[in-house]
């Protein structure tokens, strides 16, 4: 079984995340998902998403493509994470595209083509207007 590994925020879920989850899937067999939490988006950031860490995760959980979620602490962690999930492939969006080839030693790196014209912060931008 090979077993997929993604990271995310997936605030305000849209098409952009639903269609990465899928294509990550068809990576392997297994996909398992780090959620960003509040706090490490907060120091990203500088601001809390929308939704809380629970509910994204919850979101993240229902949905078919997904065997398993847990809660991305830090963005230092992502080796030690691999490693507890026993990764075989890391899938990112290309707009991460080179900034995780360090862990090409521990698994198989991919990244893939972001999905066009949607993002959560155009959505706030767009619902604010
Ligand atoms: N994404 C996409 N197409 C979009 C928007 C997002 O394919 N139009 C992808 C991103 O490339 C990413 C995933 O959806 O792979 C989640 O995006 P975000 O929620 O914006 O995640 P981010 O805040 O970048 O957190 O450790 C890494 C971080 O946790 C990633």
């Amino acid at each position: 079984m090979r077993r997929v590994i993604t990271f995310g925020t997936y605030d305000l879920f849209h098409i952009g995340h639903l269609r990465i989850l899928e294509r990550s899937k068809q990576n392997g067999d297994y996909l398992i998902v780090g959620i960003s939490t509040d706090a490490l988006n907060y120091s990203k950031k500088q601001k809390n998403p929308i939704y809380s860490q629970e509910d994204r995760m919850d979101i993240i959980k229902a949905l078919k493509v997904v065997d398993e979620v847990f809660f991305e602490e830090s963005l230092e962690l992502k080796g030690e994470y691999i490693k507890k999930y026993k990764a075989d492939v890391l899938v990112m969006g290309d707009d991460w595209e080179g900034r995780f080839d360090m862990f090409k030693d521990l698994c198989e790196v991919v990244y893939l083509p972001r999905t066009p014209s949607v993002s959560t912060t155009e959505i706030i931008e767009i619902i604010k207007k």
